[in-house]
C-alpha cells in the first residue's frame, strides 16, 4: 500500500440522537489530524442510502467507516456486509437497555463478515476514532506520529500519587 495516502475516515449514525455520541468522534479524529465526513444513514429507515453510502465507500478513498447505531444497531453490520472497508461500531446506551441491545446486535456478528466493536456509549466514540487513526496511521507517518504524541501526552498526564 502507498505511504502516506489519504484516506478519509466516514462517521455514520442512525439517527440525529446519535450524534451527541458520535460528536467524540469527530472531536478525536481532529485532534489527530484525520480527515472525516459525518453522515446520518438509517439500515431501516434510509436503506437505500446505506446501500448507495456502502457501495461506494471504497472508490470515494474512505479508509475506515466507524458506524454508531443503538438498540437492535444492525448499521454496522449492513454496512459490512457491503463493503471491504474495515467498519468500526459503536454502540449507543439505549434508553431501555443502557445499550446493552446496541452491543450484543453489534458484537455478536456471526462469522464471514467482521465488525470491530468498542464499548458503549462515550467511551467507546472517542476508542473508535483512536482505533480509526491507527488502522489510517499504517499509510500515513504524519498520522503515526500525531497519534504517538497524544499518547505520550497521555502518559505524561497521570500523576504518580493521588492528592
Ligand atoms: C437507531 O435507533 C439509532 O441508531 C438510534 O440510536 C435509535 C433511536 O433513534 P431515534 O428514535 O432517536 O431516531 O436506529
Amino acid at each position: 500500500m502507498k505511504k502516506n495516502k489519504s484516506f478519509k475516515v466516514s462517521i455514520v449514525m442512525g439517527s440525529q440522537s446519535d450524534y451527541k455520541t458520535m460528536q467524540l468522534v469527530e472531536k478525536t479524529l481532529k485532534k489527530i489530524g484525520v480527515s472525516f465526513e459525518t453522515k446520518i444513514i438509517s439500515a431501516h429507515r434510509t436503506p437505500k442510502r446505506m446501500y448507495e453510502f456502502a457501495s461506494n465507500a471504497e472508490k470515494n478513498n474512505i479508509g475506515v467507516i466507524v458506524a454508531g447505531a443503538g438498540g437492535s444497531a444492525h448499521l454496522p453490520g449492513m454496512i459490512a456486509a457491503l463493503t471491504p472497508i474495515p467498519v468500526l461500531g459503536v454502540p449507543i446506551e439505549s434508553k431501555k437497555l443502557k445499550g446493552l441491545d446496541s452491543l450484543l446486535s453489534i458484537a455478536q456478528m456471526p462469522k464471514g463478515i467482521p465488525v470491530g466493536t468498542l464499548a458503549i456509549g462515550e467511551d467507546g466514540a472517542i476508542n473508535a476514532a483512536l482505533l480509526a487513526a491507527a488502522i489510517i496511521s499504517n499509510t500515513n507517518s504524519n498520522i503515526k506520529k500525531n497519534l504517538n504524541n497524544l499518547r505520550t501526552q497521555q502518559t505524561k498526564a497521570v500523576k504518580k500519587r493521588p492528592k
